[in-house]
């Protein structure tokens, strides 16, 4: 568990006075508990929600504890475009620089970046093209391995820097499909929608269906996800899908799938699912389930995503 950190070490973090920190904190826009002693104390996720808020710049990520982010200039990426971005980002996961891949997600979070643009962005497009390697050399597999891996790193620090969710959250539980070894793309829906505000539970690669029907009932999940970048056997995982929604209905729960298998699928097949492309629409789809649960007047339906792609 992180350290609180104090209005001291946030206002020298960030290169603020001590005094205009505490005055924010003041007017509410920072939030602080206050010691036996009554002094304040911030919490680390609060801190960098603040941070991205008035978009700060952080000069000393190590007095929050980011001590990844010490391999980056503290300006970095608002001085580099965002293709500069991509191109520093590959070079550091194709070389198997892990430390800098960290702080370069870190970094572009803080900076401002929705977790979905990092996904969908940097990171996959890296990954896409790390994962064209091996049919120049064998090396090519060892570097597609070790850039998984460094990615499952960056993506779970990430998650720990997510805004704080009380134990009333509702939940949001998800995997890859049956017969699917890919773990990035459960981890990454997982980071999305606890940025949304979920309570994110991720049960990673090679999921049956019933083992994910299981823990969307234990949760009284409102939204499962299922990452399908595999599909050995279209028929059988149409027919999973359909009566796991029929299931999550029930209990006033919406399906999500995503992934290279997925979107070959018809719609029209799986009249209960919504089948979305990317990060950014799990995010979208993720906040319309949010909005539809807040109690005044909001319907109970899920997000339409063809509608947000019109
Ligand atoms: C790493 C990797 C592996 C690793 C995975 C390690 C692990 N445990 O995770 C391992 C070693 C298992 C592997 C195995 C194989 N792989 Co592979 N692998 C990759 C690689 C390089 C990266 C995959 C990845 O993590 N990408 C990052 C993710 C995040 O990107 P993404 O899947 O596109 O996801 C995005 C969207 O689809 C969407 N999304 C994804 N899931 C979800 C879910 C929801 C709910 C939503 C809303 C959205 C969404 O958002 C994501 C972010 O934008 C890809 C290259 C590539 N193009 O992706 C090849 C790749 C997929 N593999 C390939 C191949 C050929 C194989 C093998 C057959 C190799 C072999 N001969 O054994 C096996 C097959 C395994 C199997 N059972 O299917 C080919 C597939 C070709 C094809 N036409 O299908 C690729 C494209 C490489 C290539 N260029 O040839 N692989």
């Amino acid at each position: 568990m992180a350290r609180p950190i104090t209005p001291k070490m946030l206002a020298r973090a960030i290169g603020v006075s001590e005094s205009s920190l505490k005055r924010w904190s003041d007017e509410g826009r920072l939030s602080a508990q206050r010691t036996v002693g009554g002094h304040r104390r911030i919490a680390l996720a609060e801190a960098i929600r603040f941070i991205r808020s008035i978009g700060a710049t952080v000069v000393r990520p190590d007095l929050l504890g980011l001590t990844d982010l010490v391999a980056l200039p503290p300006d970095w990426p608002t001085r580099v475009s965002p293709d500069d971005v991509r191109k520093a980002f590959h070079d550091a996961l194709e070389n198997g620089r892990a430390q800098e891949v960290r702080a370069m997600v870190q970094s572009l979070y803080l900076g401002g970046w929705a977790p979905a643009s990092i996904f969908d962005g940097p990171m996959r497009e890296a990954m896409v093209e790390i994962g064209t390697l091996y049919l120049h050399a064998e090396w090519g597999i060892v570097v597609e391995h070790r850039a998984t891996d460094i990615c499952i790193q960056a993506v779970n620090q990430l998650r720990l820097l997510s805004p704080a969710r009380d134990t009333a959250a509702p939940v949001a539980v998800g995997s890859a499909a049956e017969h699917d070894p890919y773990l990035l793309p459960s981890l990454m829906a997982a980071a999305v929608l606890g940025d949304c505000g979920f309570v994110d539970v991720n049960l990673g690669s090679i999921t049956p269906p019933a083992v994910l029907l299981n823990a969307a009932r234990h949760y009284k999940a409102k939204l499962v996800w299922i990452s399908v970048s595999t599909a050995p056997d279209e028929r059988r995982l149409i027919n999973d899908l359909n009566n796991l929604a029929t299931c999550l209905k029930e209990q006033g729960g919406h399906l999500v799938i995503g992934g290279r298998a997925a979107s070959g699928i018809p719609p029209a097949q799986l009249p209960d699912v919504a089948i979305a492309r990317s990060m950014a629409e799990l995010a979208a789809f993720g906040r319309g389930v949010m909005a539809s649960l807040k109690p005044a007047g909001s319907e109970d339906r899920p997000p339409d995503l063809r509608e947000s792609r019109a």
